[in-house]
């Protein structure tokens, strides 16, 4: 029951593309703050199918991993009971919405955003109207949901910034419209980077699967994995300038450990990279452990995860639709009568 003397808890969205298997980068950059932000927040969380098809999709994949993806989510510790949870493409008010948000969207501020840029270098026989306009769908995600707060890693910070920008000139033009949202970007494990070449973002969609750690990975791969990490030519464990590599492994450390640069620092004096590299690597694979059992406990339930999709695509259905009228009837699009 609500109850008006209640305080009205804040928003999140946020959303993981289906492109591969999560990453240990999207998991401490991104999902496990999901987690915790559950206890204060009401969450939606979406698997974006949508986005994820700005880049060549095997169908078969695409589908196969949209199941996972929700799977993947329960399995990281996003609670069913407490969140919303549902698949871009159910819900068709984020492509309704995005046209909308399209037509007061710039073409110069599309234009400066990196993601943009560096995709189109990456598949430069695809480059794409909807690699372009990215960046208006994810704002029409976020602003359906009158979000205040948008947990992800450092790399979207440039999108929720361009969603801030259609919010407020949006509410500009029309009137108070949208909740203007602002990024939660967490400290340590914004930027987890390619175990094969620490100058680049760990990606799920890497060619090269030395480079990542998936949160499903075996014990053993995922350990093997970090052993062979690139780092330097120096042996000692300090996080400091050129020391790249061994600075992305700390980042990952502490993000599981909650321990301090400084702490670690303590704990590896005079032993070398090799015992560092096992410690990070065991720890990893013992943190994930449980993700992978419920992972394959829930993949097995096909049925479950499905009716949670059509339940979570209701939900957010619904809150969707409720501001899609809103801007509909602000823009001067003819209401019929009911
Ligand atoms: P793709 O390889 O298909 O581009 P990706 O692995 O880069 O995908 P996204 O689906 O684009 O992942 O990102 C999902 C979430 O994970 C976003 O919040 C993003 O900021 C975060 N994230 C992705 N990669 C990293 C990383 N290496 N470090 C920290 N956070 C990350
Ligand atoms: N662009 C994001 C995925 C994404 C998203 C969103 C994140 C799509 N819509 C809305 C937060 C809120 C990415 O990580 N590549």
């Amino acid at each position: 029951m609500e109850n008006n003397t209640e305080i009205k808890r804040k928003k999140i969205f946020s959303g993981v593309q289906p492109s591969g298997v999560l990453t240990i980068g999207n998991y401490l950059g991104a999902i496990k703050n999901w987690v915790s932000l559950q206890q204060d927040y009401d969450c939606i969380y979406c698997v974006v199918d949508m986005h994820a098809i700005t880049v060549r999709q095997n169908p078969a994949d695409l589908r196969r991993r949209t199941l996972e993806g929700l799977a993947l989510y329960i399995a990281c510790g996003i609670d069913p009971d407490k969140s919303i949870m549902f698949v871009q493409s159910h819900v068709p008010a984020h492509a309704e919405l995005s046209w909308v948000l399209g037509c007061n969207t710039m073409f110069g501020e599309l234009s400066r955003m990196t993601q943009f840029k560096d995709k189109s270098k990456k598949h430069s026989d695809n480059v794409n109207a909807g690699l372009f306009t990215y960046p208006v769908l994810m704002a029409a995600d976020i602003l359906l949901y009158q979000t205040d707060v948008v947990p992800v890693g450092i790399d979207q910070k440039q999108h929720i910034e361009i969603a801030r920008d259609i919010a407020e000139r949006f509410n500009g033009v029309y009137g108070d419209t949208f909740t203007v949202p602002e990024a939660y970007i967490p400290k340590v494990g914004m930027k987890i980077t390619s175990l094969t070449d620490p100058s680049k973002k760990m990606s799920k969609s890497d060619p090269n699967p030395n480079s990542y750690v998936n949160i499903i990975e075996s014990r053993d791969d995922t350990i093997r994995k970090i052993k062979r990490a690139v780092t330097d030519s120096d042996s000692e464990v300090r996080f400091a300038e050129g020391k790249d590599g061994i600075c992305n492994l700390m980042n990952i450390y502490s993000s599981f450990t909650g321990k301090s640069y400084e702490k670690i620092e303590k704990e590896f004096t005079g032993k070398g990279y090799g015992d560092f590299k096992l410690a990070v690597g065991e720890t990893c694979a013992d943190c994930l452990q449980p993700i992978r059992d419920e992972f394959s406990r829930l993949t097995a339930d096909k049925s479950y995860l499905e009716s949670l999709m059509k339940d979570g695509a209701e939900k957010a259905g619904y809150i969707a639709r409720k501001t899609l009228s809103k801007v509909y009837r602000k823009i001067g699009f003819y209401q019929l009568p009911r």
